[in-house]
């Protein structure tokens, strides 16, 4: 038991054994001016990881539309109406094909996402011959599936998989505004299914969605409190999409968003930070920031799960001239 946890009593092995952040704490860092706020995550960022490595993670959605969960930001959910075009399961050949590109293009993960409430068993031995064919290509491997069983999480676990992405997506508090059809629990849940299965974690949330920073500073409290915090920590900005709930919602200050980036940084240091989706509506200089005040993974290749990301291209005259290698 490390000394400081002193309010931990020594026969609580459930404890923590890292620090236990306070909302007080977290909301006092968004409180800083910005550059001390920056010099303090960079200085993090510099301590515990090569400041000029980003990891590079390709996306797939393998299953779209039809999902019937309300999160007010998605466009696969069957709530809203979108436009979009539902697809089934992808075969095995489209998957992979497309994670052949992808690591040739450069990655070094894929991802794979399905509109799903939670996969049926039948799907996720579907799911699983992907993720082997894809392991055996020498790439490593994330999917994301909706909510899973403890038995489900051991089967991925055996299957070889690497990540398993699932958002708590904002604070407890704010949560119920966006998502009435789980619960904050059933969430969190599903992250310890994975965590006792011995997957790591990838798990983040949204800013945009019309939560205060006192929500942002909660969500990633929750997040850093964790027994382990997540191996990789997604913070996407909304993607405003035309026949959701939050198609009109306010754009998130550029500031605002570099804040929350640092802010995962210092209080996650050893997690992989990711510059997630918003990124075709973000600057090449607001981007720049959000590498030096942490983030240091993003989604690599021309679409995200339904919407654009910057085409690899762009991506890759960026890096060049900030000097930042992609890994
Ligand atoms: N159905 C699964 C689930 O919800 O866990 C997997 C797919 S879901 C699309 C994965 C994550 O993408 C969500 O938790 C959310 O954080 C993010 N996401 C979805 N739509 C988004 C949007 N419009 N803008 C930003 N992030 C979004
Ligand atoms: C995450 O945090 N962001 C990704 C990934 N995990 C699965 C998804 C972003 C989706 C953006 C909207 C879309 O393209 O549909
Ligand atoms: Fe379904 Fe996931 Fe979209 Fe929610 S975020 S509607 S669970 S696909």
């Amino acid at each position: 038991m490390s000394t400081h946890c002193c309010d931990h009593s020594h026969d609580d092995s459930s404890a923590p054994h890292h620090h236990q952040w306070t909302l007080a704490e977290v909301n006092a860092l968004f409180a800083l001016p910005f550059n001390d706020l920056l010099y303090l995550a960079h200085q993090v960022h510099r301590m515990n990881f090569k400041a000029n490595e980003v990891q590079l993670s390709t996306l797939l959605n393998i299953k779209t539309g039809s999902c019937p969960e309300n999160c007010s930001y998605c466009p696969q959910s069957a709530h809203y109406n979108t436009g979009l075009k539902k697809e089934p399961l992808m075969s095995l050949d489209t998957v992979l094909e497309t994670a052949k590109r992808a690591k040739s293009a450069g990655a070094s993960r894929f991802c794979m996402g399905a509109a799903w409430r939670s996969p049926r068993d039948a799907d996720l031995d579907k799911v699983i011959e992907m993720i082997q064919a894809i392991k055996a290509e020498g790439l490593e491997t994330c999917v994301t599936l909706g909510m899973l069983t403890p038995a489900q999480a051991h089967k991925l676990k055996v299957a070889g998989l690497d990540y398993y992405n699932h958002n708590i997506d904002t604070s407890e508090e704010h949560y119920k505004e966006i998502i009435t059809t789980r619960t904050f629990q059933d969430r969190i849940e599903t992250i310890e299914n994975v965590r006792q299965a011995g997957i790591n974690v990838c798990c983040g949330g949204i800013v945009g969605m019309g939560e205060e920073v006192e929500d942002r500073a909660s969500m990633l409290m929750t997040l850093a409190n964790m027994k382990e915090p997540p191996e990789s920590v997604p913070i996407n900005m909304l993607v405003k999409i035309e026949g959701t709930p939050l198609e009109n919602n306010e754009a998130v200050d550029p500031f605002d968003f570099i804040r929350t980036i640092a802010v995962a940084r210092i209080l996650m240091p050893k997690s992989r930070v990711r510059l997630s989706a918003g990124r075709t509506a973000m600057s090449e200089e607001m981007q720049a920031l959000c590498h030096f005040a942490g983030a240091n993974s993003i989604f690599y290749g021309e679409t995200l799960l339904t919407t654009e990301n910057p085409v690899p291209a762009k991506d890759v005259a960026f890096f060049e001239k900030l000097g930042l290698t992609g890994i």
